[in-house]
């Protein structure tokens, strides 16, 4: 009675490792992945006696040049803020800028590993104002280079009296 127990639970054990070692692979939920396929948004720059550009804008992350700051990355990895290249606002104004032959430039600030934005067409905050950066209406909360960009976005730069 006792023999015929153990070999019953033997064979029990035996078969539910069998099913499980075949067991079809469960399928792993599928999560939105970042990446940086081109996107196309809208890019307005905004100076303090009008509008200096409007245009629909083909971007993904890059890196970048300017005459003050050198060249960096700026794909949304900056600052570690996403694990690999997105599109991002300070792209796409350099993609407009050298599809539309205007300049731009910026300082690299390696604490925050990104760039201010600090000159548009030959436009300065001249002591008193800045570009501020904003995404659908909203001035993003870090810099430039690090927040990612989804097609459609509406994309500005506004010179903005401190
Ligand atoms: C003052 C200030 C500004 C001023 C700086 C000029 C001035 N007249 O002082 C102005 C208004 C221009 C500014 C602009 C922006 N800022 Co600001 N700013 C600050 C603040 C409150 C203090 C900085 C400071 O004086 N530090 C003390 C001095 C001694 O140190 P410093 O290293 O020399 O400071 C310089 C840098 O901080 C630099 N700076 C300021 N802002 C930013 C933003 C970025 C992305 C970079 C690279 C550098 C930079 O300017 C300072 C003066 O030269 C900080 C918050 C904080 N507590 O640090 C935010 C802060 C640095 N700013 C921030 C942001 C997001 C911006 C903007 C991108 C906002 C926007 N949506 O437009 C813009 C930059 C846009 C552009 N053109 O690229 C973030 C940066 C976060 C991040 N991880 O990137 C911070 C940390 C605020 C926050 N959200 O918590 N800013």
């Amino acid at each position: 009675m006792h023999l015929r127990s153990v070999r019953r639970t033997l064979i029990t054990t035996t078969a539910l490792g069998l099913a499980l070692a075949s067991a079809p692979a469960v399928a792993q939920p599928r999560t939105a992945v970042s990446t940086n396929a081109p996107v196309k948004v809208v890019l307005t720059v905004q100076g303090p006696d009008g509008r200096l550009f409007k245009g629909r804008i083909k971007t993904k992350g890059h890196e970048v040049t300017t005459a003050t700051g050198g060249t960096h990355a700026c794909d949304g990895t900056n600052g570690g803020a996403h694990p690999s290249a997105v599109p991002t606002p300070t792209a796409a104004l350099d993609d407009a800028a050298r599809k539309r032959h205007f300049t731009w430039d910026g300082t690299w600030y390696a604490s925050f590993d990104d760039y201010t934005v600090d000159t548009i067409k030959n436009v300065d905050g001249g002591g008193v104002a800045y570009w501020n950066i904003s995404v659908n209406g909203t001035s993003i909360p870090v810099g430039g280079c690090q927040f990612k960009l989804n097609a459609g976005d509406k994309v500005a730069f506004t010179w903005t009296a401190f």
